[in-house]
């Protein structure tokens, strides 16, 4: 089936499973063994830094020891067939996976374990982590404490505008491995769809949400090398 371009890509936890990075929701997710909101939120982080920092620690030195999977590298594909004009990547995930298997251009809406930013300014400059965050490091420009340059709830996504102007804009847009709850993620299928544009959603365990036009009950890592394939034969033909 012929997908209209440009196409825009929503990726989640599930993505980055096959890569053995715990998915937060469900059986044996992140949050079934951990309160999100004692954990990702920015005032858990004032209440117990020490906490949050292990917590993310243990996240990283995972994501460290991980290595991109099939989904990963089709995505990548796809960007660099289709480029920034036909293809926009959009990613709720921290795990930066999707660079690592030479994606350019990634939209990572809720930021990067690999870097640590200002608890009191995120404009301060952010700085590069690899192994656990040295707690007495601190901002360079006001001597606040550093966190994780990730984004918690009741913070703001980044690149908004990016995003908005993407999705308005999108001839195909595909959801794959979110569960849809967290918003304003969760909101940019459904306005994709009203905008006009042909929806997909990839989820070995699909949500159910009425404005997919297209599901594909399958883990991204076994669907998205065969689509990414009929995508960018779209684009050749
Ligand atoms: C596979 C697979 C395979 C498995 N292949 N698939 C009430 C209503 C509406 C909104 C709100 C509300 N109350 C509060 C809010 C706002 C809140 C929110 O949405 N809360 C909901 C929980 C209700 N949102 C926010 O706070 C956001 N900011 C915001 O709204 O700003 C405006 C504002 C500001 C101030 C006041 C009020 C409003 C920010 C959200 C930030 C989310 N942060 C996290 C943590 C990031 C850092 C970290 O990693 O620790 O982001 S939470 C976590 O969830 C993480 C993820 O990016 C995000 C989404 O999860 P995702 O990716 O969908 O993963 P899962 O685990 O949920 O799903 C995995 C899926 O994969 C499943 O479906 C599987 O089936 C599938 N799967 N294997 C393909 N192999």
């Amino acid at each position: 089936m012929s997908h209209p371009h440009p196409l825009v890509i929503l990726s989640g936890a599930g993505l980055s499973a096959a890569s053995g990075i715990p998915t937060f929701r469900g059986e044996g997710g992140l949050w079934e063994g951990h309160d999100a909101m004692r954990l990702a939120t920015p005032e858990a982080f004032a209440a117990d830094p020490d906490l949050v920092r292990r917590f993310y620690d243990m996240r990283r030195a995972v994501v460290e020891a991980a290595e991109p999977n099939p989904g990963h590298h089709a995505l990548a594909a796809l960007s660099g067939a289709l480029g920034g004009h036909g293809c926009t990547l959009i990613t709720q995930n921290v795990d930066g996976l999707l660079e690592d298997a030479g994606a350019q251009g990634v939209v990572a809406m809720h930021g990067t374990l690999r870097r640590l930013r200002c608890h009191h300014d995120a404009t301060h400059p952010h700085v590069e982590v690899t192994g656990p965050q040295d707690p007495a490091a601190v901002c360079t420009t006001c001597g606040g404490p550093l966190r994780p340059a990730v984004v918690w709830f009741g913070e703001l996504p980044l690149h908004p505008d990016r995003i908005g102007l993407a999705v308005q804009a999108a001839g195909t847009f595909v959801a794959v491995g979110t569960s849809g709850v967290v918003y304003p993620a969760a909101g940019l299928a459904r306005a994709a769809h009203a905008a006009g544009a042909h929806t997909v959603e990839i989820n070995p365990d699909p949500t159910g949400a009425p404005w997919f036009d297209e599901v594909i009950a399958e883990p991204a890592e076994t669907a998205l090398p065969r689509l990414v394939d009929a995508w960018t034969a779209d684009a050749r033909s």
